[in-house]
């Protein structure tokens, strides 16, 4: 690099001069840590996200955020040019960069990293990076830690896109490198349209059921996503939103609410109780990339009944095929194409969601954790929709597919206008543009579960019927080093410590319909345990004596 570039770099660098004795790591969602120690990190990630913009000739989105973590944690992840997650071949780079111990060591891995990579430095192009971060009392310094870093890249400007939910700032770096309008109105504009056409798609003898009548009522993790479904709530009709835990009324993010609370612990979050019994509740995380249902029990202390990721997924791979088959039958000979249709899960998935979806017929594949592995599958197909039990997934539509969704729909508008299959073909472009092409989106999520209960006639608890889960139990268990559980599978099988895996499969076998596994957090320094059986005492019974054997190898 040029002299000019390089005094930028240790200009800037003095200024976030990195925490002691602190090793970061790109995990599953970026980098994550007490908020305190993250400046000189995100100022770093602020250049790689230059970087990385210089390489693709494309714009990079850079998101402050820890998503269901406690207030206290923040985070930052780059989103990359189509709109998903960093390449995970940047990922050692990411790290290299995060806790490189000096400015002169940075400066070099720079230099190394941009010659191996053929990147344009010095001026030569220029780059641009869309910022966001959600409602993090610490977000707002970060944001100029991470300005500062994309500054200190010679030709690199960052716009500050504001406060968003993670997957608005995903789509509108996709938006933008496909050169559609990608403001945060069009993304409104974009679900509140597709969805109003669902609305207006629905069989007519079937949208006067009543099952599905009646508010929904959102539990908006006291993040960012209940601010934004009140704006896309003014824009739709046909659906009554009730929010609460919006941090506009002062709870504290995340804290006994949000959707990973109501998922891990299975009871109400705050703000909620036996009044709402019967009604739809749905709860999002902090940043408003993950979705679950649930209803509340009457007369009991909290209890609810969970309809998690994987039941959204059931849901909107039963409307899928549905329309799939509408096409197949009536045109699937004519056009000669038999579009494909992919499910992806991971083992968190509940056993009896896995068994539902291979007895429809449809093709279930399992992935290690995290979203960059599922999209990744899930992108092989015409449409792969990928869930995580914790309500983060989506729907993706290929491109070629969606091509021919629309040469179809032009052909039938002329030719059999009003029919069946124009209404199938319609239905599932629709989709395509409501449901968020990028990420697992919360707010894209809520409005296709809404309409689809509407298209099916269903309440939730025809929904929430579809087949009963498993008992579970998740642990976490605090050992010295987690990076010493090395798995295969799909996480599904430790290969070390040897004889880890064996004593799990002794503990295993004792229980009936019993399945555990054990894998290292990628956003947190724990080993998780996962167990599922027959009963939920023997789903905690299996859960716990894993998490012994655990600490007994690690602890
Ligand atoms: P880790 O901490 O690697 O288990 C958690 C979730 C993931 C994913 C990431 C990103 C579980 C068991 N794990 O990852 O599914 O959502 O956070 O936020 O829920
Ligand atoms: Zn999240």
């Amino acid at each position: 690099m040029n002299e000019q570039q390089q005094s930028l770099i240790l200009e800037s660098y003095s200024r976030f001069l990195p925490p002691q004795g602190v090793k970061l790591s790109y995990g599953t969602a970026g980098f994550r840590a007490d908020a305190s120690l993250l400046q000189s990190t995100v100022f770093r990630v602020g250049i790689l996200a230059a970087l990385r913009s210089l390489k693709t000739h494309s714009v990079i989105g850079l998101m402050i955020t820890a998503s269901h973590n406690k207030v206290s944690d923040n985070g930052v992840k780059i989103a990359d040019p189509n709109g998903g997650m960093l390449s995970q071949h940047w990922e050692p780079f990411a790290d290299a960069l995060a806790n490189a111990p000096s400015p002169q060591e940075l400066i070099q891995l720079i230099n190394e990293f941009v010659k191996k990579e053929g990147i344009q430095f010095d001026g030569v192009r220029s780059a641009e990076i869309l910022l966001g971060r959600d409602t993090r009392p610490s977000g707002e310094a970060l944001l100029e830690a991470a300005k500062q870093g994309v500054a200190s890249v010679v030709g690199a400007v960052a716009v500050d896109m504001g406060i968003l939910t993670t997957p608005q700032l995903h789509w509108m770096v996709r938006a933008r490198n496909k050169g559609m309008k990608a403001s945060e109105q069009d993304y409104f504009e974009e679900l509140s349209s597709s969805f109003r056409c669902l609305v207006d798609l629905i069989p007519s003898e079937r949208s006067k059921s009543d099952g599905t009548n009646g508010k929904l009522v959102v539990d908006g993790a006291n993040g960012v996503g209940g601010l934004k479904l009140k704006v896309l709530e003014k824009l739709l009709n046909g659906l009554v939103v009730e929010v609460r835990n919006s941090s506009e009324d002062g709870g504290i993010l995340n804290e006994g609410v949000g959707a990973d609370y109501v998922q891990k612990e299975k009871v109400v979050p705050h703000g909620f109780g036996s009044g709402d019994a019967g009604i739809r509740c749905a709860s999002l995380d902090g940043d408003a990339d993950r979705l679950v249902y649930f209803t509340v029990h009457p007369e009991s202390s909290g209890a609810i009944d969970l309809v998690d990721g994987d039941k959204i997924l059931s849901l909107f791979a039963l409307f899928i095929r549905e329309q799939l088959s509408i096409l197949n039958e009536k045109e699937g000979t004519k056009n000669n194409h038999q579009a494909s249709l992919g499910i992806v899960q991971t083992a968190y998935a509940n056993g009896a969601s896995t068994n539902y979806l291979k007895q429809l017929g449809l093709e279930v594949n399992l992935t290690p954790t995290g979203v960059k592995y599922l999209h990744e599958k899930a992108a092989e197909f015409d449409i792969g929709i990928y869930f995580e039990a914790n309500g983060h997934g989506t729907v993706l539509f290929s491109e070629s597919f969606i091509g021919w969704l629309e040469a179809t729909t032009k052909e039938l508008s002329t030719r059999s206008k009003g029919s069946d299959e124009e209404k199938a073909a319609l239905r599932l472009l629709a989709a395509s543009r409501l449901i968020n092409q990028a990420v697992g989106d919360a707010l894209s999520g809520v409005l296709l579960v809404e309409v689809i209960l509407q298209h099916m006639g269903w309440s939730i608890h025809r929904w929430n019927e579809l087949y009963h889960d498993l008992p579970s139990r998740q642990l976490k268990v605090k050992v010295a080093d987690r990076t010493a559980v090395i798995t295969t599978n799909a996480e599904t099988v430790v290969v070390s410590p040897p004889g880890l895996q064996e004593a799990i499969n002794n503990e295993t076998v004792k229980y009936s319909q019993g399945r555990c596994f054990v894998r290292p957090s990628g956003t947190e320094d724990v080993v998780r345990v996962y167990a599922e059986a027959s009963s939920q005492e023997a789903a905690d019974s299996l859960a716990n004596s894993v998490a012994k054997l655990v600490d007994q190898f690690l602890g």
